[in-house]
């Protein structure tokens, strides 16, 4: 790749994908074109339409491969096959022909911190401790420490022969063994196999896990509940990612994001300083753990505590470490209902202030299928309306081991289920939300009949057009993207105030997370009101219900 020289007046190397707006698809719930309930690659072809017409750079798809789908994909089978429920190899190849002849650019899933069990590897090192794959994996005679698995239990299991293997997550994701250079070479030939195709690039699974403490210490008692912060600190994982960046993602002019689950906002650096050639971008979940307490159970949040997450992130990255942006994706609760106001009334305000704020922050926006939509969460009643075995999990360890009552059991998961982002899309108010012409794999949300795609393209002032608007409009601002950013009233408990600078350019942009009037000072040096979910205000410092500006700074 040549070199990466121009640099923005504030110091960033520019590139592609600090200025490309992502969009993220869940394919089994996006579209399905067969009629079998499953959302599929030709499915997402017949809607592409929808997301180009929002203006983003970049699909991001989540797992299409072969898989039994313990994990909805996320354990796969076989990395070279296109999921069967999902279509062929020919249908990926022309979904990303199609999506190139859109002008956009397509990353795909690499979940390559396990397998699933059923991957031709693991059925081999299963087979006998002599295998020559038994090494691919983590085994051990006896069990060798009592860390537990992300989704409840513990992290090993016994095998038929007695042994035990590692898995960070479900016994059917099987943790491989990165220090097998073997292991590594498979990894980097699957890497190759897509990318010579022209995909453009990788979302990375739970990618900091990979590296494990073979002395296998237990769980340190402060972290029993977050085991992320131990697993995602193995010693080589650097070391790793180097070597995975020197072989394979330098030889092409690819973007990388890896999900950086358990990483410290000090150890991000380590992970995406350009200087040192390992990840281009991660995920950093501390604005979405602003709601979760212990063990992971919901908590309420505050204005302010969220806001700093984004000034630590600030002070914690300089010029040579690029963020992301996210609120909101498949393992987590829609953010309507999450961080604005699903009600009627403020729904659609609320929305358009979220959009305002992922578009206009530092760090590459990543947008969740549906939001651009303002799909909300549902109120699940029972445990038979849940699909993810993380939940299912949870209710036989808290509801039927009588730790919890099935009424806290459901306020709970009605704040935190991963399965209210993996409800099918809703395209009409027609039978099914149009999703499928047959039954869906998962039921759509209740509110489908008011709330799909075919009422916002239908209505010139919706939420997607809010989205397509601000999209366009970071596009051609480069202080949105590249800008300095300030938090200008941090304690404010209901308004959210920036400022995004690039020398003598700059914006202010002002949030109201409230379904009342607020005021705020604002700077005097304000011009002209520039975006909005309301239209322009004269009375600049006194905001609307959920109101959301963007101002230049003059
Ligand atoms: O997620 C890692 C993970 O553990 C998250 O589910 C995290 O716990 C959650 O966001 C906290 O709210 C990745 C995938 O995104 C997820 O879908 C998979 O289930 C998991 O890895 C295993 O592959
Ligand atoms: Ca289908």
């Amino acid at each position: 790749m040549p070199p990466h020289t121009e640099t923005t007046p504030n110091g960033y190397v520019k590139r592609w994908w600090k200025e490309a707006v992502v969009y993220q698809v869940y394919p089994r719930s996006f579209y399905d074109s067969n009629g079998d309930g499953i959302g599929d690659l030709p499915g997402l072809i017949e809607k592409l339409d929808h997301i180009k017409g929002l203006g983003v750079d970049v699909i991001w798809l989540s797992p299409h491969f072969d898989s039994p789908n313990a994990d909805n994909g996320y354990d796969i089978r076989d990395y070279r096959q296109v999921g069967a429920e999902f279509g062929t190899m020919s249908d990926f190849d022309d979904l990303l022909a199609a999506i190139k002849a859109a002008g956009m650019k397509l990353i795909i899933d690499l979940v390559v911190n396990h397998t699933s069990d059923e991957h031709q590897w693991f059925v081999e090192s299963r087979s006998s401790r002599n295998n020559p794959k038994r090494d691919y994996y983590i085994w051990s005679d006896e069990k060798p420490n009592d860390w537990t698995s992300i989704f409840g239990g513990p992290a090993w299991t016994q095998s038929e022969d007695g042994d035990w293997y590692l898995h960070l997550f479900d016994p059917k994701q099987p943790d491989l063994n990165w220090d097998n250079a073997e292991v590594r070479e498979g990894v980097y030939d699957i890497m190759r196999f897509w990318l010579d195709k022209g995909i453009d690039g990788f979302r990375m699974d739970v990618i900091p896990f990979i590296s494990k403490d073979k002395t296998f210490p237990n769980l340190p008692e402060d972290l029993r509940a977050k085991p992320q912060y131990v697993y995602a600190n193995g010693p080589k994982v650097h070391d790793y990612l180097h070597e995975m960046n020197r072989k394979v993602l330098s030889q092409y002019d690819v973007m990388t994001v890896g999900e950086a689950f358990g990483v410290t906002l000090a150890d991000t650096p380590k992970l995406i300083d350009e200087r040192r050639q390992e990840l281009d971008m991660i995920f950093q979940f501390a604005a979405v753990e602003v709601d979760r307490g212990r063990d992971g159970r919901w908590k309420p949040w505050t204005l302010p505590e969220f806001k700093a997450v984004f000034t630590r992130q600030d002070q914690a990255l300089d010029r040579h470490c690029w963020p992301t942006f996210f609120l909101s994706n498949h393992d987590n609760p829609r953010i309507v209902s999450r961080f604005g106001d699903d009600s009627p009334q403020w729904r659609e305000k609320s929305a358009m202030l979220l959009a305002t704020l992922t578009l206009t922050m530092k760090g590459t926006p990543f947008i969740y299928q549906g939001d651009e939509m303002g799909l909300t969460n549902r109120n699940f009643t029972e445990i038979t309306q849940f699909n993810d075995l993380w939940t299912k999990n949870a209710w036989q360890a808290e509801v039927v081991n009588g730790k919890w009552s099935a009424e806290d059991f459901f306020a709970n998961q009605n704040k935190v289920s991963r399965d209210h982002a993996r409800m099918p899309i809703p395209w009409t108010s027609g039978r099914q939300g149009g999703f499928t012409a047959g039954r869906p794999w998962f039921a759509l949300n209740d509110n489908f009949q008011d709330i799909n795609a075919d009422r916002a393209i239908r209505d010139p002032g919706s939420i997607y057009y809010y989205y397509r608007d601000l999209i366009a409009r970071r596009h051609k601002t480069p202080a949105l993207i590249y800008g300095d950013y300030k938090d200008l009233a941090p304690d404010h408990p209901h308004v959210f105030t920036y400022e995004r600078r690039l020398e003598d350019e700059a914006y202010l942009i002002t949030l109201n997370f409230s379904p009342v009037e607020n005021k705020v000072p604002l700077p005097p040096r304000l011009t002209a009101w520039l975006a909005g979910n309301y239209g322009p205000a004269d009375i600049f410092d006194s905001l609307r219900p959920w109101e959301a500006r963007i101002h230049r700074v003059s």
